[in-house]
């Protein structure tokens, strides 16, 4: 595999600053040599910068709205383009990247005749519009964005929205009531961290990786560093205790590169300025090695019983 590295410093998606440090911290745990020692070709296209956009308005309700759109245009751009060529892998930057980043990579499903499915890591939804959201802050939106929903004005249109079937989101324990009541009505599969603790994380993967794997689909995995624990992972601006264990991580980043169906990544929220020595960039680094092939044991063709 060709790994196509695609630097999205975004910082606009939330008021916490510090995410725009997140690339560079990707490569300074590195990433490249971690993804290269597994035997792939690694491309480091650089930084993306956003797509020329209106000044915002310092107290509009929806914090740095044409920023965001303007990230939003550049980086789905630079999502299409790298499907053509390899495994694209964006370093962030906050959550609203995967506005861009899975619209371009559903924009390239539609070309080949493939369904996409999205695999959601986080502890929270990002399913408000920039209407509902009662922070104002956009990193809480990507999903309803590249789902289709209403309210993103001034967004470049969702040509090729996502089906809610095809979305699965793992490692939920921070969801409003909005969100709550507007999912309801979906039939996005959503995994909260209690299912995770009674019956394991792997059940919830397997089953949509079989769906995945029954639609010939391309999978985009997008990686919120608030998944994991904040004692695992402390640089993040949202923490929320009670996440996946570095275990629990690790596990589903295997499954999914043993699965070969995963397409593109995202590694996304970490924020550099509250990170201890790297700890929690390296621990991403690790994560993303595990979903292109680091392994203690080769499964395929080694028996344990
Ligand atoms: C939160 C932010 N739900 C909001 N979401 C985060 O502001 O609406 N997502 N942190 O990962
Ligand atoms: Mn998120
Ligand atoms: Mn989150
Ligand atoms: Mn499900």
């Amino acid at each position: 595999t060709t790994c196509l590295l695609i630097g999205a410093p975004v910082d606009s998606g939330k008021r916490r600053r510090g995410c725009l440090m997140g690339p560079d911290a990707y490569r300074t745990a590195g990433l490249a040599e971690s993804l290269s020692d597994l035997g792939h070709a690694v491309v480091d296209l650089g930084n993306c910068a956003p797509a020329p956009h209106d000044q915002d308005h310092p107290n509009s309700p929806a914090y740095a709205l044409n920023e965001t759109i303007g990230w939003t245009a550049a980086l789905s751009d630079a999502a299409e383009t790298a499907m053509t060529r390899g495994f694209p892998l964006f370093l962030g930057g906050d959550h609203s990247l995967s506005a861009g980043s899975v619209r371009g990579v559903a924009n390239h499903a539609a070309r080949e005749g493939r369904p996409l499915f999205v695999l959601w890591l986080d502890a929270h939804t990002d399913f408000h519009t920039p209407k509902s959201s009662a922070s104002g802050n956009l990193h809480g939106t990507p999903v309803a964005y590249f789902a289709g929903r209403d309210g993103f004005d001034g967004f470049p249109t969702v040509e090729n929205p996502v089906p809610e079937e095809n979305i699965c989101m793992i490692g939920l324990r921070s969801v409003d009531a909005a969100e709550h009541e507007a999912l309801a009505a979906t039939r996005i599969h959503c995994h909260d961290m209690r299912e995770i603790d009674e019956h394991g994380i792997a059940k919830p993967l397997n089953a949509f990786l079989a769906k995945v794997a029954a639609a010939n689909g391309l999978l985009h995995v997008s990686l919120d560093v608030d998944f994991l624990d904040p004692s695992v992972a402390p640089a993040v601006g949202t923490t929320v205790p009670g996440g996946a264990t570095v275990r629990e991580a690790h596990l589903v980043m295997e499954l999914l590169h043993d699965s070969g169906l995963l397409t593109s990544m995202d590694l996304v929220e970490l924020n550099p300025f509250l990170d201890e020595r790297g700890r929690t960039a390296k621990l991403m680094v690790d994560l993303a090695a595990s979903a292109l092939g680091r392994r203690v044991f080769d499964r395929t063709t080694r028996s344990f019983s």
